[in-house]
């Protein structure tokens, strides 16, 4: 034991600057994380109990690591990952698949005892030299599990020796052992102004006018673009709370559907004569209303309102009827009444009121 502890000294200083963290419940040793688990399973139990964090039942690659695990099994009698169930006769280590090293064996194993014995375990009442053994698998061990060091929360591992922060915009919550891949972006509607972070909900939620898309820095990432509107903190996509509404126009940053004044809500209603079909993005809006109609100041159709009865005309991109004038009757005579789009002069055998024609009677005598 005194010989471990020494090793263990040496290790942990080798080791100072490197990426050894592990999870809670493991502790590090040359470059991995070892658990011991004291409730007994079979062997397969065992492993997907292993499997549950992301480990493995443990192996070992040297005498170093072969002490480490005797002395870390309390008892000295726990599973390894080791088995010949694949070949006969020919035991690997799940996980890794190295081959189990030769020279561990107790005297006499391994012996594929009854034929079906193919999962290894230390076992310390084997005489004369207590080491591993092969053993059915069903039977029931306290077990040693092993997964890879990493770097703690809020870091990703960049190599076997380096542990980096991860940048602004992401968190990791516990612990690295793929690289910068483990740093998870910081959710839409959200951002992340620290490096280094590790809880999932980053620096805060994204401004009102605005949207942040996964791993944005700031709370006013992005505008919410021209024609739409953000009423809402939180948003994480370019369409933001959706269209400005028909009959109005916004610019960038706007807040409400329907707004009304430009320094105000960064929009407003379109202007008379124009009209919006929703999602407008500057005061033109959408266009000119429709010959035949006029559009008040807000119309959300080119044929918002019809231009009236006979005595009025309406050519495209009015907000409001037009008179006709006197002496004049309203055209095309073929377009409904309502919808009249010009005027023209009555000739001198016609008689206009009220923007129609009709013939002058004239009577001879
Ligand atoms: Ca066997
Ligand atoms: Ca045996």
């Amino acid at each position: 034991m005194l010989r471990l502890a020494g090793l263990l000294a040496g290790v942990a200083a080798a080791f100072a600057a490197a990426p050894d963290r592990c999870p809670a419940g493991y502790t590090a040793f040359q470059g991995r994380c070892f658990k011991y688990n004291a409730s007994p399973q079979n062997w397969a139990n065992s492993q997907a109990q292993c499997q549950l964090e992301d480990a493995n039942l443990a192996s070992f690659a040297d005498q170093d690591d072969f002490d480490f695990l005797w002395a870390l099994c309390v008892g000295n009698e726990c599973w390894l990952g080791g088995n010949d169930i694949a070949s006969e006769g020919t035991f690997r280590f799940v996980g890794s698949n190295a081959l189990v090293l030769s020279g561990y064996w107790s005297t006499g194993e391994p012996d594929n005892f009854l034929g079906n014995q193919d999962c290894i375990w230390m076992w310390l009442a084997a005489a004369p030299d207590p080491k591993i053994d092969d053993l059915q698998c069903t039977a029931s061990r306290r077990f040693l599990c092993e997964r890879p060091t990493g770097c703690g929360a809020g870091e990703y591992r960049a190599n076997a020796n380096t542990c980096t922060n991860c940048p602004a915009g992401k968190y990791q919550p516990s612990i690295s052992v793929n690289g910068i891949s483990d740093c998870i972006d910081c959710a839409a509607g959200r951002y992340g102004t620290a490096v280094k972070e590790t809880n999932p909900a980053c620096t805060g939620i994204c401004a009102q006018g605005y949207y942040c898309p996964p791993g944005s820095t700031s709370p006013t990432a992005n505008d919410c673009p021209a024609g739409k509107y953000g009423a809402t903190t939180g948003l994480g996509t370019a369409t933001c709370s959706g269209n400005v509404g028909p009959g109005y126009w916004s610019t960038t940053r706007a807040t409400r559907v329907n707004p009304t004044s430009v320094t105000a809500h960064r929009g407003d209603r379109c202007p008379a004569g124009r009209f919006g079909a929703g999602g407008a993005s500057s005061s033109s809006c959408s266009g000119p209303c429709q010959a035949g109609y006029y559009c008040p100041i807000g119309s959300g159709s080119a044929s918002q309102t019809q231009c009236g009865g006979p005595d009025k005309y309406c050519p495209a991109g009015r907000g409001s009827p037009i008179s006709v004038s006197s002496g004049y009757y309203s055209t095309p005579e073929s377009a409904p009444s309502t919808q009249r789009t010009g005027q023209a002069k009555c000739s001198e055998e016609e008689f206009c009121s009220g923007g129609v024609r009709t013939k002058r009677i004239v009577f001879c005598v």
